[in-house]
């Protein structure tokens, strides 16, 4: 079936649920007969960008090489989900303007770097605060949040499945399904 094809970039902390969310929200446009793909750290920074680390000229390379990869992907007729703290904003902006007009949709996961850190799943946070990791998004590496984001995702106080349906909303009532 014919469909549009779009990026959906989610942009926030690390543990601010980007992959989760990108994840469940792919298993329902998938299961609604939707072509998508995901991509996140786990299959970018092992493969393609194994060559980059985290100093702010590393993550702009990543960056624009994800969005260079998502326009391979629309083209192809794809709704791609990008799962990347993408912590700078002139960077989002670069990732937009790789893209065609209307085919960049900012998702920003707007859980609080308190919250991210209580979660701490990987113990990165610790690491971070014990100087053990350094440059770390939120503690010693900045993240700056989006002025105008298509859609911002405030995670506190709401299920997976609560905040996947407000992005379907979203995306029913501006016809990108
Ligand atoms: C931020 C780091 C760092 C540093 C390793 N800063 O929560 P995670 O573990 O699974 O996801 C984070 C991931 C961030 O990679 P991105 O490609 O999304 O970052 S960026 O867009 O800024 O290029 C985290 C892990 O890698 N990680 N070191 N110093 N996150």
């Amino acid at each position: 079936k014919s469909q549009k094809s779009y990026v959906l970039w989610f942009t926030g902390l690390s543990a601010s649920g980007k992959s989760t969310l990108a994840n469940a929200l792919e298993h329902r446009l998938h299961a609604s007969g939707h072509h998508t793909y995901l991509l996140d750290g786990d299959n970018v920074r092992h493969g393609l960008n194994q060559d980059l680390g985290f100093s702010d000229e590393d993550r702009v390379e990543n960056i624009r090489r994800i969005a260079e990869v998502s326009k391979l992907f629309v083209n192809a007729g794809t709704i791609i989900l990008c799962a990347f703290i993408s912590p700078f904003k002139r960077d989002r902006d670069m990732a937009r303007a790789i893209l065609p007009q209307g085919e960049f949709i900012e998702v920003y996961v707007n859980t609080p770097l308190t919250v991210c850190e209580q979660r701490d799943p990987k113990g990165l946070y610790r690491k971070a605060r014990q100087g053990e990791i350094r440059q770390f998004t939120g503690i010693d590496s900045a993240y700056e949040a989006p002025d105008n984001p298509e859609i911002t995702i405030n995670t506190e106080n709401k299920n997976v499945e609560n905040c996947v349906d407000e992005l379907l909303v979203y995306l029913q009532q501006n016809n990108l399904i």
